[in-house]
Protein backbone atom coordinates (compact mmCIF):
# COMPACT_ATOMS: atom_id res chain seq x y z
CA UNK A 1 0.00 0.00 0.00
CA UNK A 2 2.85 2.32 0.79
CA UNK A 3 3.54 2.57 -3.02
CA UNK A 4 0.32 4.08 -3.75
CA UNK A 5 1.15 6.58 -0.78
CA UNK A 6 -1.78 5.47 1.49
CA UNK A 7 -2.00 2.98 4.15
CA UNK A 8 -4.43 1.23 6.36
CA UNK A 9 -4.13 3.62 9.10
CA UNK A 10 -5.99 6.22 7.20
CA UNK A 11 -8.36 4.06 5.71
CA UNK A 12 -9.41 2.96 8.81
CA UNK A 13 -9.48 6.43 10.58
CA UNK A 14 -10.94 8.50 7.59
CA UNK A 15 -12.85 5.69 6.00
CA UNK A 16 -11.51 6.33 2.44
CA UNK A 17 -8.03 6.36 1.09
CA UNK A 18 -7.04 8.42 -2.59
CA UNK A 19 -4.40 7.78 -4.71
CA UNK A 20 -4.16 10.59 -7.40
CA UNK A 21 -3.55 9.31 -9.57
CA UNK A 22 -3.32 5.11 -9.28
CA UNK A 23 -3.44 4.89 -13.32
CA UNK A 24 -1.12 7.46 -15.45
CA UNK A 25 -2.19 9.12 -18.97
CA UNK A 26 -1.59 6.17 -20.82
CA UNK A 27 -3.17 3.46 -18.97
CA UNK A 28 -6.55 5.89 -18.33
CA UNK A 29 -6.07 6.42 -21.99
CA UNK A 30 -6.22 2.31 -22.77
CA UNK A 31 -9.54 2.24 -19.51
CA UNK A 32 -11.53 4.97 -21.79
CA UNK A 33 -10.94 3.67 -25.34
CA UNK A 34 -12.53 0.53 -24.09
CA UNK A 35 -15.07 2.49 -21.64
CA UNK A 36 -16.15 3.82 -25.61
CA UNK A 37 -16.07 0.34 -27.34
CA UNK A 38 -18.01 -1.02 -24.86
CA UNK A 39 -20.83 1.61 -24.78
CA UNK A 40 -20.60 1.22 -28.40
CA UNK A 41 -20.32 -2.35 -29.14
CA UNK A 42 -21.72 -4.26 -26.31
CA UNK A 43 -24.45 -1.95 -24.04
CA UNK A 44 -26.90 -2.26 -26.85
CA UNK A 45 -26.95 -6.39 -26.91
CA UNK A 46 -27.04 -5.96 -22.51
CA UNK A 47 -30.40 -6.81 -20.59
CA UNK A 48 -32.36 -3.93 -20.40
CA UNK A 49 -32.40 -3.87 -16.22
CA UNK A 50 -28.17 -3.45 -16.40
CA UNK A 51 -28.71 -0.11 -18.25
CA UNK A 52 -30.06 3.05 -16.80
CA UNK A 53 -30.62 6.36 -19.42
CA UNK A 54 -32.10 9.32 -18.42
CA UNK A 55 -34.44 8.76 -21.41
CA UNK A 56 -34.49 5.27 -23.03
CA UNK A 57 -35.62 6.80 -26.06
CA UNK A 58 -32.02 8.92 -26.37
CA UNK A 59 -29.04 6.63 -26.16
CA UNK A 60 -26.95 10.04 -25.40
CA UNK A 61 -28.67 9.61 -21.97
CA UNK A 62 -27.12 7.02 -20.44
CA UNK A 63 -25.97 7.25 -17.11
CA UNK A 64 -25.34 3.91 -15.50
CA UNK A 65 -24.38 0.70 -16.50
CA UNK A 66 -24.71 -2.26 -13.95
CA UNK A 67 -22.19 -5.43 -13.41
CA UNK A 68 -20.05 -4.46 -17.01
CA UNK A 69 -17.30 -6.59 -15.70
CA UNK A 70 -19.87 -10.05 -16.60
CA UNK A 71 -19.78 -8.78 -20.39
CA UNK A 72 -16.43 -8.20 -21.07
CA UNK A 73 -13.09 -9.63 -20.82
CA UNK A 74 -11.34 -6.42 -20.59
CA UNK A 75 -13.77 -5.66 -17.56
CA UNK A 76 -13.20 -9.08 -16.27
CA UNK A 77 -9.57 -8.49 -16.17
CA UNK A 78 -9.45 -4.96 -14.32
CA UNK A 79 -11.87 -6.31 -11.94
CA UNK A 80 -11.00 -9.85 -10.70
CA UNK A 81 -7.12 -9.27 -11.71
CA UNK A 82 -5.71 -5.69 -11.38
CA UNK A 83 -4.53 -3.33 -8.60
CA UNK A 84 -7.83 -2.24 -7.60
CA UNK A 85 -8.57 -5.68 -6.51
CA UNK A 86 -5.19 -5.68 -4.55
CA UNK A 87 -6.11 -2.47 -3.12
CA UNK A 88 -9.38 -3.96 -2.17
CA UNK A 89 -8.14 -7.21 -0.06
CA UNK A 90 -5.23 -4.64 1.43
CA UNK A 91 -7.83 -2.51 2.54
CA UNK A 92 -10.57 -5.19 3.84
CA UNK A 93 -7.49 -7.23 4.94
CA UNK A 94 -9.20 -10.05 3.72
CA UNK A 95 -10.34 -12.11 0.21
CA UNK A 96 -13.08 -10.17 -1.68
CA UNK A 97 -15.82 -11.22 -3.86
CA UNK A 98 -15.86 -9.25 -6.82
CA UNK A 99 -19.33 -8.11 -7.03
CA UNK A 100 -20.35 -5.17 -9.64
CA UNK A 101 -18.40 -2.91 -11.77
CA UNK A 102 -20.34 0.09 -12.86
CA UNK A 103 -19.98 2.72 -15.37
CA UNK A 104 -21.65 6.05 -14.08
CA UNK A 105 -21.85 8.92 -16.91
CA UNK A 106 -22.69 12.76 -15.94
CA UNK A 107 -22.80 14.86 -19.50
CA UNK A 108 -22.14 18.42 -19.17
CA UNK A 109 -25.29 20.09 -17.75
CA UNK A 110 -26.61 17.43 -15.96
CA UNK A 111 -28.44 18.46 -13.07
CA UNK A 112 -28.97 15.73 -10.57
CA UNK A 113 -26.48 15.38 -7.69
CA UNK A 114 -25.55 12.09 -6.39
CA UNK A 115 -27.58 12.33 -3.11
CA UNK A 116 -25.84 11.11 0.59
CA UNK A 117 -26.18 7.78 0.76
CA UNK A 118 -24.23 4.20 2.69
CA UNK A 119 -23.66 1.79 0.41
CA UNK A 120 -23.71 -0.66 3.21
CA UNK A 121 -27.87 0.39 3.18
CA UNK A 122 -28.19 -1.41 -0.68
CA UNK A 123 -25.35 -4.60 0.26
CA UNK A 124 -27.09 -5.93 3.42
CA UNK A 125 -23.98 -7.94 4.60
CA UNK A 126 -23.79 -9.15 8.16
CA UNK A 127 -21.45 -7.76 8.99
CA UNK A 128 -20.71 -5.18 6.99
CA UNK A 129 -17.78 -5.35 5.40
CA UNK A 130 -16.97 -4.07 1.49
CA UNK A 131 -15.13 -1.92 0.00
CA UNK A 132 -16.16 0.37 -3.14
CA UNK A 133 -13.64 2.22 -5.34
CA UNK A 134 -14.08 5.04 -8.06
CA UNK A 135 -11.89 5.68 -10.97
CA UNK A 136 -12.15 9.14 -12.20
CA UNK A 137 -12.18 8.63 -16.41
CA UNK A 138 -11.60 12.68 -16.75
CA UNK A 139 -10.36 15.40 -14.38
CA UNK A 140 -12.74 15.94 -11.64
CA UNK A 141 -13.26 18.70 -9.59
CA UNK A 142 -16.73 20.96 -7.31
CA UNK A 143 -17.70 22.21 -11.05
CA UNK A 144 -18.02 18.91 -12.52
CA UNK A 145 -19.62 16.90 -9.46
CA UNK A 146 -16.68 15.07 -7.87
CA UNK A 147 -17.02 12.51 -4.91
CA UNK A 148 -17.67 13.99 -1.56
CA UNK A 149 -17.20 11.82 1.46
CA UNK A 150 -17.85 12.44 5.33
CA UNK A 151 -14.45 11.80 7.20
CA UNK A 152 -14.91 9.18 9.41
CA UNK A 153 -18.47 8.59 9.00
CA UNK A 154 -17.73 4.13 8.76
CA UNK A 155 -17.15 4.48 12.96
CA UNK A 156 -21.07 4.28 13.64
CA UNK A 157 -21.86 0.42 12.88
CA UNK A 158 -25.26 1.69 12.53
CA UNK A 159 -26.26 2.53 9.14
CA UNK A 160 -28.19 6.01 8.83
CA UNK A 161 -31.83 5.95 7.86
CA UNK A 162 -32.70 5.97 4.08
CA UNK A 163 -35.63 6.69 1.75
CA UNK A 164 -36.57 6.99 -1.65
CA UNK A 165 -34.78 9.61 -3.67
CA UNK A 166 -36.51 9.43 -7.26
CA UNK A 167 -32.47 9.70 -8.68
CA UNK A 168 -32.11 6.84 -11.26
CA UNK A 169 -29.04 4.31 -10.05
CA UNK A 170 -29.03 6.05 -6.23
CA UNK A 171 -32.71 5.38 -5.47
CA UNK A 172 -32.01 5.70 -1.45
CA UNK A 173 -30.32 8.71 -0.08
CA UNK A 174 -29.95 9.63 4.01
CA UNK A 175 -33.33 11.20 5.27
CA UNK A 176 -31.23 13.06 7.58
CA UNK A 177 -28.33 14.10 6.07
CA UNK A 178 -26.71 17.66 6.97
CA UNK A 179 -26.14 17.08 10.47
CA UNK A 180 -23.24 20.01 12.02
CA UNK A 181 -21.32 16.54 12.18
CA UNK A 182 -22.00 15.80 8.46
CA UNK A 183 -21.02 19.31 7.79
CA UNK A 184 -18.36 19.68 9.52
CA UNK A 185 -16.67 16.36 8.15
CA UNK A 186 -17.50 16.70 4.40
CA UNK A 187 -14.34 16.73 2.39
CA UNK A 188 -14.19 17.01 -1.63
CA UNK A 189 -12.11 15.12 -3.17
CA UNK A 190 -10.65 16.17 -7.09
CA UNK A 191 -8.08 15.33 -8.78
CA UNK A 192 -6.82 14.67 -12.38
CA UNK A 193 -8.55 11.46 -14.67
CA UNK A 194 -6.68 8.52 -13.03
CA UNK A 195 -7.46 9.53 -9.47
CA UNK A 196 -8.46 6.52 -7.29
CA UNK A 197 -11.07 6.38 -4.44
CA UNK A 198 -11.75 3.83 -2.54
CA UNK A 199 -14.38 4.19 0.49
CA UNK A 200 -15.86 1.60 3.28
CA UNK A 201 -19.64 0.56 2.78
CA UNK A 202 -20.25 2.55 5.77
CA UNK A 203 -18.53 5.71 4.35
CA UNK A 204 -21.31 8.47 3.65
CA UNK A 205 -20.38 9.81 0.52
CA UNK A 206 -22.10 12.21 -2.47
CA UNK A 207 -21.43 13.87 -5.86
CA UNK A 208 -22.39 17.73 -7.34
CA UNK A 209 -24.21 17.59 -10.54
CA UNK A 210 -22.30 17.98 -13.52
CA UNK A 211 -22.50 22.24 -13.80
CA UNK A 212 -19.91 22.38 -16.55
CA UNK A 213 -21.02 23.38 -20.06
CA UNK A 214 -18.76 21.44 -21.59
CA UNK A 215 -16.45 18.87 -19.58
CA UNK A 216 -17.65 14.89 -19.01
CA UNK A 217 -17.78 13.34 -15.50
CA UNK A 218 -17.21 9.86 -16.34
CA UNK A 219 -16.27 7.51 -14.05
CA UNK A 220 -15.82 3.49 -12.96
CA UNK A 221 -17.21 2.13 -9.70
CA UNK A 222 -15.53 -1.63 -8.04
CA UNK A 223 -18.11 -3.37 -5.59
CA UNK A 224 -15.98 -5.90 -4.01
CA UNK A 225 -17.22 -7.73 -0.62
CA UNK A 226 -14.59 -9.11 2.78
CA UNK A 227 -15.64 -12.82 2.06
CA UNK A 228 -16.21 -12.89 5.60
CA UNK A 229 -19.38 -10.57 5.05
CA UNK A 230 -22.45 -12.52 4.52
CA UNK A 231 -25.14 -11.66 2.55
CA UNK A 232 -28.50 -11.60 3.74
CA UNK A 233 -29.94 -13.01 0.31
CA UNK A 234 -33.82 -12.19 0.88
CA UNK A 235 -33.48 -9.05 1.50
CA UNK A 236 -31.27 -8.36 -1.13
CA UNK A 237 -33.40 -9.94 -3.99
CA UNK A 238 -36.91 -8.53 -2.34
CA UNK A 239 -35.08 -4.92 -2.76
CA UNK A 240 -33.89 -6.02 -6.30
CA UNK A 241 -36.86 -6.98 -7.37
CA UNK A 242 -39.10 -3.91 -5.89
CA UNK A 243 -36.33 -1.76 -7.79
CA UNK A 244 -36.96 -3.29 -10.58
CA UNK A 245 -40.66 -3.26 -11.16
CA UNK A 246 -40.43 0.15 -9.86
CA UNK A 247 -37.98 1.00 -12.64
CA UNK A 248 -39.89 -0.84 -15.26
CA UNK A 249 -43.06 1.20 -14.17
CA UNK A 250 -41.76 4.47 -15.13
CA UNK A 251 -40.30 3.40 -18.00
CA UNK A 252 -36.69 3.28 -16.97
CA UNK A 253 -35.35 -0.08 -17.71
O1 LIG B 1 -20.35 8.67 -9.35
C1 LIG B 1 -21.03 9.17 -8.44
O2 LIG B 1 -21.63 10.24 -8.58
C2 LIG B 1 -21.12 8.54 -7.09
C3 LIG B 1 -20.72 7.09 -7.05
C4 LIG B 1 -21.19 6.45 -5.79
O3 LIG B 1 -21.83 7.06 -4.97
C5 LIG B 1 -20.95 5.05 -5.53
O4 LIG B 1 -20.27 4.38 -6.33
O5 LIG B 1 -21.42 4.54 -4.49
Amino acid sequence: MEKYNVTLEQFHQDGFIAVKPLFDDSAITDIKNNVQRFVHDVVPTLPAARVYYEDRNDPTTLKQVQKIFEYDNYFEALMLQSVVREIAENLLQDDVIPINMQYFNKPPGNNTPTPAHQDGFYFHLNPCEAVTGWLALDDVDEENGCVHYVRGSHHSTQLRPHGKTGVLGFSQGITDFGTPTDNNNSVCLPGPAGTFLMHHARTIHFAGANQSLDRSRRALGFIYYAKRAREDIAAKTAYQAQLDTQLAQTGKI
